[in-house]
């Protein structure tokens, strides 16, 4: 046999229990108890192969939460993968492509198999994908706060942690002040803004205000089922769109860049089923000259660990979400795992998840273990 065959013949699912320190607020609504789901494959050689769903606790960001994945991983995707013979993580699509949706329980998948490639192939996923980069610039997302006194507190410890640009998540009511405040402040740092679907075509006056503060760009305005609307609200305003929610797939980034629904694309490689799917999204936008950037969900340093690896690609123009799993919750379970030295990652093109996984606090942190 082929030593680069894969076939998996394990499949472990944890469930994992997290308190943010500060509650994440946003444009869907708040988050102050994380779960997720970590996956550890093993091939039939004994190659590990270990990845984070990037699941949040309720459907509010997209349909898919942890308890539903859990159900598709267990229920419908594993059964249909194990014990299959794989040459490469995009052969999981002739088993499990005809399944709809799911795309976070899917990238899981396909990722923890990114990682067992990889290690047969003794390289990364960034580099088997094209990646060039050695460092990743990264930047902050500030929930909303109480008060505007307190978000400037917030942008100021991410200007002091020297982080490369910041994001404010904002929502109609919580939008003109705020910006200005910072603006005013902070003067002409690297910023935009996330309304995560708060706003609606009939608001487009308050959107048209934020054009006074020279944005990189607003992500996500509308509903995350919408293209058409965007392309009708870019040409009433003059800061970029870039889309996240929306765009679920390749052919969702092609129909939003032929109609002029953004500018940028938001790139998060679970939200479009893996990292073939974002190479795949990620050369489209290069050949139409729309620059994107790697999108995080609160990841612990598993997902972002994925995450920086197609954010090593060329065309990832702008600073990725990417804060220090350490700023969101208590502790991590990567030991010596993700590290951001003045808002940058230096990528290591050896590390692999296996050696830097804490099991311990797997463990520890695990409510639900599921094996198949
Ligand atoms: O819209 O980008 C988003 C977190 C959870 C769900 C959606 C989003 C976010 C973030 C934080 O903005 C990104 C991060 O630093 O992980
Ligand atoms: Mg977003």
């Amino acid at each position: 046999m082929n030593e680069n065959q894969i076939k998996i013949v394990k499949a472990e699912i944890h469930k994992l229990a997290l308190k943010l320190r500060m509650p994440f607020v946003t444009g869907f609504g708040k988050i102050e108890n994380k779960t997720t789901i970590l996956l550890k494959l093993t091939d039939e050689s004994g190659v590990v192969g270990w990845s984070e769903a990037a699941t949040l606790p309720l459907p509010m960001y997209i349909p898919e939460s942890t308890d539903t994945a859990i159900v598709s991983l267990e229920k419908y995707l594993l059964p249909k993968i194990i014990n299959k013979s794989l040459t490469h993580p995009e052969d999981l699509l002739e088993y499990y492509g005809w399944v709809k949706g799911w795309n976070l329980s899917k990238a899981a998948i396909e990722n923890a198999v990114w990682e067992i490639y990889a290690t047969k192939m003794r390289s990364t996923a960034g580099k088997l994908l094209g990646g060039t980069r050695s460092v990743i610039d990264v930047g902050c997302s500030i929930g909303m706060r109480e008060s505007i006194l307190e978000t400037l507190k917030i942008v100021d410890l991410c200007l002091k942690s020297k982080y490369k640009r910041v994001k404010l998540k904002i929502k109609p009511g919580f939008d003109y002040e705020i910006v200005k405040a910072v603006r005013d402040e902070f003067g002409g740092i690297d910023l935009m803004v996330d309304a995560n679907s708060a706003y609606n075509l009939d608001q487009v006056n308050l959107i048209r205000k934020l054009d006074e503060f020279d944005l990189m760009m607003i992500e996500q305005p509308l509903s995350d089922t919408d293209i058409i609307d965007h392309a009708t609200l870019q040409k009433a305003i003059k800061t970029p769109i870039c889309l996240d929610e929306s765009i679920l797939s390749l052919d969702d980034a092609r129909k939003a860049i032929e109609i002029g629904a953004c500018q940028i694309i938001n790139i998060k490689q679970a939200r479009v089923g893996g990292l073939s799917e974002s190479k795949k999204i990620h050369d489209l936008c290069t050949k139409n000259d729309v620059g994107v950037w790697c999108g995080g969900m609160l990841e612990l340093g598993v997902g972002k660990h994925i995450n920086t690896q197609i954010a090593t690609l060329p065309n990832f123009i702008y600073p990725a979400d990417m804060s220090d799993p350490l700023e969101i919750y208590e502790e991590d379970v990567l030991d010596g795992g993700l590290k951001i030295i003045d808002g940058q990652i230096k990528v290591d093109m050896t590390a692999d998840l296996n050696s830097m996984i804490n099991i311990d606090k797997v463990e520890r942190l695990s409510v639900c273990k599921i094996i198949l």
